[in-house]
């Protein structure tokens, strides 16, 4: 029992569900490991939302209110941290929601769909194909999918992917906590910051932003500017850190 007055409640409550969510068959268990890396680099922004991620999500609600065919894609761990935040995001955004795993059986598929499900998400189902040029499971996606995406929200991606919808045209999100990644360089537009953080503000901007705001937030979208600025924020929080 982790008692609520200990100063890293809040994320060792976080662990406490992965771990769980782990011997459910929803994480794998290198989610584990990926999440560890995530805390370190949230450690060192600050463990907060920065100015430039909330720019960088506004102008991720912006992606996928002007989409055409937006979708989000959701692995273990982003089901296990965030199944109600994709909820509200599908709700504001209208984007599609397929699940896709690195770690891929189709019992992890059924599960995570069903913990989505039970937070209002609607999943898209289908016969998934080996669509992507990967030589890992990440291929595998729906044709009405992430197929047909223009745009393609991927929270905790690994990099590769990314690349290669970038190299069939599509215009991709990542939130990553790790500014220095190959995803958040690969990447149209990178969110600096905590998954649960990072979803709830994409959703606000897409009730509160008008089409003369959205379209200048693209026009002005500079990936490079917004990973500068993260590694800046780093840099000072380091620097003044035995002040
Ligand atoms: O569920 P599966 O089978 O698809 O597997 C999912 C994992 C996460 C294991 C897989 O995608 C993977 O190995 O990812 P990577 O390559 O480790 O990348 C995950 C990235 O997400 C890392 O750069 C972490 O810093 C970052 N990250 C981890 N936790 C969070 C995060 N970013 C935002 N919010 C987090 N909570």
């Amino acid at each position: 029992m982790i008692p609520p007055d200990h100063p890293r409640y809040r994320s060792l409550m976080v662990r406490e569900r992965l771990a769980r969510c782990a011997e459910a068959g929803v994480v794998a268990l290198e989610g584990l490991a990926a999440h560890g890396r995530g805390e370190a680099f949230d450690y060192l922004i600050g463990e907060r939302t920065t100015p430039s991620a909330l720019l960088a999500a506004r102008t991720a609600a912006a992606m996928l209110l002007l989409a055409e065919n937006p979708v989000i894609s959701v692995n273990g761990n982003t089901a296990a941290l965030a199944a109600r935040e994709i909820g509200e995001l599908q709700r504001a955004s209208g984007a599609a929601v397929e699940v896709n795993l690195f770690h891929r059986t189709e019992e992890r598929i059924r599960r995570i769909t069903r913990l989505l499900e039970e937070e209002g998400v609607v999943v898209l189902s289908g016969e998934a194909e080996r669509l992507l040029p990967l030589s890992h499971d990440r291929a595998w996606c729906l044709p009405q999918g992430i197929g047909a995406a223009d745009v393609v929200l991927v929270p905790l991606e690994d990099g590769d992917r990314c690349a290669a919808l970038a190299a069939m045209g599509k215009r991709v999100i990542v939130v990553d906590l790790n500014p220095l990644s190959r995803t958040a360089r690969t990447a149209a537009l990178t969110i600096v910051d905590e998954v649960t953080r990072a979803l709830p503000h994409v959703t606000a901007a897409c009730s509160d932003l008008d089409p003369a705001e959205a379209a200048a937030l693209i026009t002005s979208m500079d990936n490079a500017y917004l990973l500068r600025t993260a590694i800046d924020e780093i840099i000072t929080r380091l620097s003044h850190a035995l002040d």
